[in-house]
C-alpha cells in the first residue's frame, strides 16, 4: 500500500495527496492524468484558508429576534455556537415550519456543483434528507443548459446531443472535413469534468482531430475560445446573434438547392411550415445571408461561402452550452438541429450536430458510458419543483403563477431556505435582486466549507468538510477511472461531513432510519460500489470487489474500440428506430410547442431579438458583457487561492476590453475600472485584448461578491462578480433557463481610491 498513490478526486481532476504530521502538504496530479489542471495546486491553501468556516455560527440578529431581523442578512455579525445548539436550532426550525406551513414552506433545491464524490455530494445529501423527512420545494433543470434540455426532447426526443453519448471525437477525426463550432472549443473549460476525472482526455482528442486534417471554424465574439493551434477560422458575430447567422446559412442552402430534400422528407416533420418563414414568404423578410449579415455583423459573402462549404463534405455542427444561456436561448439550439437536418448528415460518421464539444471535459471522448455509483436521492413526497433560475422570483413573489414547458406553476410561500453544496450568490443573476429575495424567508440555513457570500447571507452556517477529510468514491459518467477518495486528514476546525450533520438532524426530527437506512459512511460506499459492480458484471465488464478497489486506489474501465455515432440507427431506419418525439422524427415544426402558444418560443425556430444585446445598446450602456466560465477555478470554488488568486489584476477579477473600446474610455491594462448598468456596479482589473470583437467585454464568473457597504442596497461590489450586472430573466416561457449572456453595461476608469477586497478574510465574530 505504501508505494501506491493516496488519491483524491475533484471536478478539476484526481490528485495524489501527501500528508505529514496530520496535515496535507501537497496535492499533486494523479500519475495517470496526461494533462492535469493547474487548478489542483490551490487545494492545500484552500484546505487551511482563513475563509474556512471554523465552527457552527448563527447570525446575531437571528439569535435575538429570529425572522424579524431578516433585513440584516448580509450585514449582521455572527456568533459561534456549539454543534448541539446549532443542530437543535435547525431541527427546531424545520419542525416548526413543517408543522405550520407544510413541505411547501421549505426550500431544499439547493442548486450547485458541490464536490466530486458520489456519496458526500452535498446537494444530494440535503435533498435526500428533506425528501425522507416530508419533502420540500425542489429545483429542476440547471444553470448550464436549462433552455437546451427543455427544448431538445420536444424536437429530437432526447438530451443525448448535450449530455451524451454523442458522436465521438474518434469518429470526427476519421470522417469530418469541416467542424463549425458556434462558441468555439474551449480548452479552458475542458479542465473540468462533473464528478471528477482520472484522465483529462478531451484536449488530446481535439488535437487528434486537428492532426487528422479536420478544418475548424470558430464562431464567437472571443478569438481565444479556440486554441491557436487549431488554426480555426475566426468569425466574430455580435453576441446572441447566432440564430440569425444559422438562418442565413439555411437560406443559402435552400437558395442554391444544397439542402437534402430526401432526408428532410424521410426523417423530419414540418420543414414545409418552416420554409415560408425562412424564404420570407410568410413575413416578407427572406432570411438571406445579406439579412443575417445585417444582424450578426459577419459579411454576407462569408456566410454564403460557409454554407456552401458545409454542404460540400462531411460537416459536424457544434454549439457551446453558452449559446443558450441567453435571451431566447432555445432558438439557436433548435436552429442548429434544423441546419444539421438540412445538411442531411445526422446519423452519419463525423456528421450531424452536438452541443458542448468544447464546453466541458468529456463530451465526445470515447468512454465506458457506464454511469457511476451514486447515493440515491429518493422521491420528493411534495413532488414540486421550480426551474432552477426562478429562485429569486419564487422568494419575491409567492402566489405568482408562471408558464414552464407547457405547464403552469404557482410559487409557494417559502419560510425556510436550506442550501448545501451551491453558491447562489455566485451562480444567480442580478445579485442585488437576490439580496432582496434572501431577505424574505424566516430562516436560511447553509452548510459551507468557506465563508462565501451565500454563507454571509444566511442565519445558520454549519461548517462542512472537504473531500480530503472524508471517504468517498470519485467517478463521472464521462471518465474511465473510478477513484478511491480516501480520508487523508481529520476534519479542519469543527467541520463535519454533510452526511453526519443530516444524520444527527434526522435523529432529532425522527427520520434517521429513512435517511441512513442503517448504514454508516463506509457501509454506503460498499453498498454503492457493489451495486454498481453487479450492474457492470451483467454487461460483462468485471471490476474487482470493493476491498481490492479501495486498497489499489483506483479502477480503470475498458473503453469501447468502436466509434459511436449519434442517431445512426434512426438514420438507417426511422420506422424501426423512431426518435422519442411525438412524430418519431426530427421536429422542425413542433406541434406540441406550437400548442403552448408562447410568443417567446413559437412552433419552429425563429430569430427573436434578444431583450439586451448590441442592437438595443444605447449611449448609457453601449457594451455587451460576456460572462464566461473561469480558466483559473471552478465557478466560485478556490477563488481566494492558487491560480485564481494569481490571476487577479490590482486585486480584482480581470475584465478584458478591446483596445479601441478601452482607448475611447482612457483605460489601460492594470487600471481598476467600474462596470455598471441600472442593475448594479462592480470593480474589476482591466486587461486590453484585440481578441475580442469591439463592443464586447469579457469577465469570468466566480469572484466572490464583496459589497463595499452591505447596508446600502445595490452597493458597489469591489471585487468583480459580474452577476451584479446580469439580468434575472427566463430564456422563455418554455425553458425558463437563466440568460446571463444577454447583458449590456458601460465601463469607466475608477476615480479615487478603490476600497479593499475583504471577502477573502473571515467575517468578524461577535459575542452574544
Ligand atoms: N453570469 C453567469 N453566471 C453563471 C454562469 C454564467 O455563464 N454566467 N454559469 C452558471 C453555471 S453553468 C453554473 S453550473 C453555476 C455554478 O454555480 P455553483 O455550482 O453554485 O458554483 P460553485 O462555486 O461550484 O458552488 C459550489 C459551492 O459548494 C461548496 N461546497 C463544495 N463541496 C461541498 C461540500 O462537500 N459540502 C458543502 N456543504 N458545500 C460544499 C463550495 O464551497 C461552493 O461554495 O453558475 C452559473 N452562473
Ligand atoms: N475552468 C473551468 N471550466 C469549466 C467551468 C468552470 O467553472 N471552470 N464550468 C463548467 C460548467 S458548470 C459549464 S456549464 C461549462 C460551460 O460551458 P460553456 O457554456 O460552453 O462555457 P462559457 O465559458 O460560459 O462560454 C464559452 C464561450 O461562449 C462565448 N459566447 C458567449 N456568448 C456567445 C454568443 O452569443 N454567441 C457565440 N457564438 N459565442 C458566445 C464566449 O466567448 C465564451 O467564452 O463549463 C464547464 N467548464
Ligand atoms: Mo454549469
Amino acid at each position: 500500500m505504501s508505494n501506491r498513490e493516496r488519491l483524491t478526486s475533484t471536478h478539476w481532476g484526481a490528485g495524489s495527496v501527501e500528508v505529514k504530521d496530520g496535515r496535507v502538504v501537497a496535492v499533486r496530479p494523479f500519475s495517470r492524468d496526461p494533462q492535469p489542471s493547474p487548478i489542483l495546486t490551490g487545494m492545500v491553501d484552500a484546505l487551511y484558508a482563513p475563509t474556512r468556516v471554523a465552527k457552527p455560527a448563527v447570525r446575531k440578529g437571528w439569535l435575538e429576534k429570529r425572522g424579524d431581523s431578516r433585513r440584516d442578512r448580509g450585514k449582521d455579525s455572527f456568533v459561534e455556537v456549539s454543534w448541539d445548539e446549532a443542530l437543535d436550532l435547525v431541527a427546531g426550525e424545520l419542525m416548526r415550519v413543517r408543522k405550520d406551513h407544510g413541505a411547501q414552506g421549505i426550500f431544499g433545491g439547493s442548486y450547485g456543483w458541490s464536490s466530486a464524490g458520489g456519496f458526500h455530494h452535498a446537494r444530494t445529501q440535503l435533498r435526500r434528507f428533506l425528501f425522507t423527512s416530508g419533502g420540500c420545494v425542489d429545483q429542476v433543470t440547471n444553470y448550464s443548459y436549462a433552455a437546451g434540455m427543455i427544448v431538445l426532447p420536444h424536437i429530437i426526443g432526447t438530451n443525448a446531443p448535450i449530455g451524451g453519448p454523442m458522436t465521438t471525437w474518434r469518429s470526427i477525426a476519421k470522417h469530418t472535413k469541416l467542424m463549425v463550432m458556434f462558441g468555439g472549443a474551449n480548452i479552458r473549460n475542458m479542465q473540468v469534468y462533473s464528478g471528477g476525472c482520472g484522465a483529462h482526455d478531451s484536449e488530446i482528442w481535439l488535437q487528434k482531430a486537428r492532426e487528422a486534417g479536420v478544418q475548424f471554424v470558430s464562431i464567437t465574439p472571443v478569438r481565444d475560445d479556440s486554441p491557436d493551434y487549431l488554426g480555426a477560422e475566426w468569425l466574430a458575430p455580435k453576441p446572441n446573434s447566432d440564430t440569425a447567422l444559422m438562418l442565413g446559412l439555411a437560406h443559402t442552402l435552400v437558395s442554391e438547392e444544397l439542402h437534402d430534400k430526401a432526408f428532410l422528407a424521410s426523417h423530419c416533420v414540418g420543414f414545409e411550415k418552416f420554409l415560408p418563414y425562412l424564404m420570407g414568404e410568410s413575413d416578407g423578410m427572406p432570411k438571406s445571408a445579406a439579412w443575417a449579415a445585417g444582424i450578426c455583423g459577419i459579411d454576407a459573402n462569408v456566410i454564403a461561402d460557409l454554407a456552401r462549404r458545409m454542404a460540400k463534405g462531411r460537416t459536424m455542427l457544434a454549439a457551446s452550452w453558452s449559446l443558450q444561456r441567453a435571451d431566447h436561448g432555445e432558438q439557436p439550439y433548435w436552429m442548429l438541429a434544423v441546419l444539421a437536418a438540412m445538411l442531411g448528415q445526422i446519423g452519419l460518421p463525423g456528421g450531424g450536430f452536438g452541443y458542448g464539444y468544447g464546453s466541458i471535459g468529456g463530451p465526445g471522448v470515447p468512454g465506458p458510458e457506464t454511469g457511476a455509483p451514486r447515493f440515491p436521492t429518493g422521491r420528493n413526497p411534495l413532488n414540486f419543483a421550480i426551474p432552477v433560475a426562478r429562485i429569486a422570483d419564487m422568494l419575491l413573489e409567492p402566489g405568482a403563477t408562471i408558464d414552464f414547458d407547457g405547464a403552469k406553476l404557482t410559487y409557494p410561500d417559502v419560510k425556510l431556505v436550506y442550501w448545501a453544496g451551491g453558491n447562489p450568490f455566485h451562480h444567480h443573476q442580478d445579485i442585488n435582486r437576490l439580496v432582496e429575495a434572501f431577505r424574505k424567508p424566516d430562516t436560511i440555513v447553509v452548510h459551507e466549507i468557506a465563508w462565501t457570500a451565500t454563507a454571509r447571507h444566511a442565519d445558520i452556517v454549519l461548517p462542512a468538510t472537504t473531500s480530503l477529510e472524508r471517504n468517498d468514491i470519485g467517478t463521472s459518467s464521462r471518465d474511465r477511472f473510478i477513484i478511491a477518495m480516501r480520508k487523508h486528514i481529520e476534519p479542519v476546525g469543527a467541520a463535519r461531513d454533510d452526511f453526519a450533520i443530516f444524520r444527527d438532524l434526522a435523529r432529532r426530527i425522527g427520520s434517521e432510519e429513512a435517511f441512513t437506512e442503517g448504514r454508516s459512511e463506509m457501509d454506503w460506499l460498499i453498498h454503492m460500489y457493489e451495486g454498481y459492480r453487479a450492474g457492470l458484471a451483467k454487461r460483462d465488464m468485471p471490476i474487482p470487489p470493493f476491498a481490492t478497489f479501495w486498497d489499489e486506489g483506483y479502477v480503470e474501465l475498458p473503453v469501447p474500440e468502436e466509434d459511436f455515432v449519434l442517431f445512426d440507427a434512426f438514420r438507417q431506419d426511422p420506422i424501426a428506430h423512431p426518435l422519442h418525439t411525438r412524430s418519431g422524427k426530427i421536429e422542425i415544426f413542433c406541434e406540441d410547442i406550437a400548442g403552448f402558444g408562447y410568443d417567446d418560443c413559437p412552433g419552429h425556430p425563429m430569430w427573436l431579438e434578444p431583450y439586451e444585446w448590441l442592437a438595443t445598446a444605447n449611449a448609457k450602456h453601449p457594451l455587451h458583457m460576456i460572462t464566461n466560465q473561469p480558466k483559473s477555478r471552478l465557478h466560485s470554488q478556490l477563488d481566494p487561492v492558487g491560480v485564481s488568486a494569481a490571476s487577479k489584476i490590482a486585486g480584482r477579477e480581470p475584465v478584458r476590453l478591446n483596445p479601441a473600446d478601452a482607448a475611447a474610455r482612457g483605460i489601460e491594462t492594470g487600471d481598476i475600472v467600474e462596470i455598471f448598468n441600472d442593475r448594479g456596479r462592480c470593480l474589476a482589473g482591466a486587461e486590453l485584448s484585440d481578441r475580442l470583437r469591439p463592443g464586447v467585454i469579457q469577465i469570468s464568473t466566480g469572484a466572490w461578491y464583496d459589497p463595499a457597504d452591505p447596508a446600502v442596497s445595490g452597493s458597489l461590489d469591489v471585487h468583480g462578480n459580474p452577476n451584479v450586472l446580469t439580468a434575472d430573466r427566463g430564456t422563455s416561457r418554455l425553458g425558463q433557463g437563466p440568460s446571463p449572456l444577454s447583458a449590456l453595461v458601460e465601463v469607466r476608469k475608477y476615480a479615487g481610491t478603490a476600497p479593499d477586497v475583504t471577502v477573502h478574510e473571515p467575517p468578524k465574530m461577535a459575542s452574544r
